[in-house]
């Protein structure tokens, strides 16, 4: 035990009050208690489509308009969706603590919308309400579509459209009885395989030709060059004092590298995660660091007072 990291919250808390320059790597795990689904474990599935297998540039060449639906079902939630306390505490230390800065992996819009200072706040994977061109070389891109839904053929119908309902994906494994009390489960299977003819999505008004695409960075495809550059920059300024690790499995590169650059730079690392179990080995925590297993709505507005 006296190895592991530290869960006493006092003892972070005066690390934080003794920093200078901080750094936190987010995930979906942030914006899970505003009821946005995570990719891995439980929620990772839309229409029995593993999120991370949609979210790549084949899938789209494939097939547009499954993608299209797999993104306008996501748009339509995180606009219904309001940020957590954790958004709210992430932005308030960015307002006192102007050399922190969050790298956000999340898409949702949900830290914009708690006002953290857009300066401090570093979007790493894109976001869901930005447009492009699919095709590279047109470079067309539309910032701050919030049109729900962002184009007529890509409506979600009802609250709970069964076809796009994360939860019923887990149809095979759900009580049926409990499907038959909803009404869900038949019209669920007889929509599951339903996409839209490529004529009928949303084209590019610059070139006319390309398909549009939401502005987000698929598996592949490089992060923004500004923002890369701007985060290499913040870490060669000097050392940095801490690095929070929050609502990440912290598997996905070059994002998820941050911590062992953070580290390097001196940083001591502090995750935030509601299931502790893989977490610190993954981020190769020592008894210097911290670990607070829970809710990151609850444990990061404490942890940050
Ligand atoms: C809670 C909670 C609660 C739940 N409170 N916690 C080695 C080195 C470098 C790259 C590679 C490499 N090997 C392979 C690669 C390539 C690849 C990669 O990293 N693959 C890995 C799988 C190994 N990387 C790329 O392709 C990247 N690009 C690239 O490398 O480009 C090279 C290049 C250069 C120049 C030119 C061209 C190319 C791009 C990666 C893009 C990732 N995109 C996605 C989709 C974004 C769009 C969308 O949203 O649909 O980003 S994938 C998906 O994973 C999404 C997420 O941002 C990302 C990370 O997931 P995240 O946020 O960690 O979510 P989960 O579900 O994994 O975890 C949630 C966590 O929260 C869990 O731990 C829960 O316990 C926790 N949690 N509730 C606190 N209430
Ligand atoms: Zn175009």
């Amino acid at each position: 035990a006296s190895q592991g990291p530290s869960s006493d919250i006092e003892a972070f808390r005066t690390l934080l009050k003794g920093s200078k320059r901080v750094l936190a790597l987010c995930g979906a795990g942030l914006s899970a208690s505003s009821g946005l689904s995570t990719f891995r474990g439980a929620g990772g599935m839309w229409r029995n489509h593993d999120a991370t297998v949609l979210a790549t540039p084949e899938a789209f060449a494939e097939d547009p308009g499954l993608v299209w639906l797999f993104y306008s079902y996501r748009r339509h939630k995180a606009l219904q969706a309001e940020p957590n306390p954790a958004h709210y505490a992430l932005a308030e230390l960015a307002r006192r603590m102007p050399e922190f800065w969050c790298l956000s992996q999340n898409v949702d819009g949900l830290s914009t919308r708690a006002a953290h200072p857009s300066a401090q706040l570093k979007l790493l994977h894109g976001s869901l309400f930005d447009i492009k061109c699919f095709n590279e070389r047109c470079g067309y891109i539309e910032r701050d579509n919030f049109n729900d839904p962002v184009h007529p053929s890509l409506a979600i119908t009802s609250e709970e459209d069964p076809r796009m309902d994360a939860a019923g994906t887990t149809n095979e494994t759900s009580d049926s009885s409990a499907g038959a009390q909803n009404g869900r489960n038949s019209s669920k299977r007889s929509s599951t395989d339903q996409t839209i003819p490529t004529s009928q999505l949303p084209h590019c008004p610059s070139c006319r030709t390309g398909l549009l695409r939401p502005g987000v960075v698929w598996f592949g495809e490089a992060l923004p060059v500004n923002t890369i550059s701007e985060i290499s920059n913040f870490i060669a300024r000097g050392p940095i004092d801490l690095i929070m690790v929050i609502g990440t499995t912290a598997t996905v590169y070059p994002a998820a590298g941050y911590v062992d650059v953070a580290r390097r730079k001196g940083a001591k690392v502090a995750v935030f995660n509601v299931d502790g179990a893989d977490l610190g080995s993954a981020t190769g925590l020592g008894k210097e660091d911290f670990l607070f297993v829970g809710d990151a709505a609850e444990t990061l507005p404490s942890a940050l007072k």
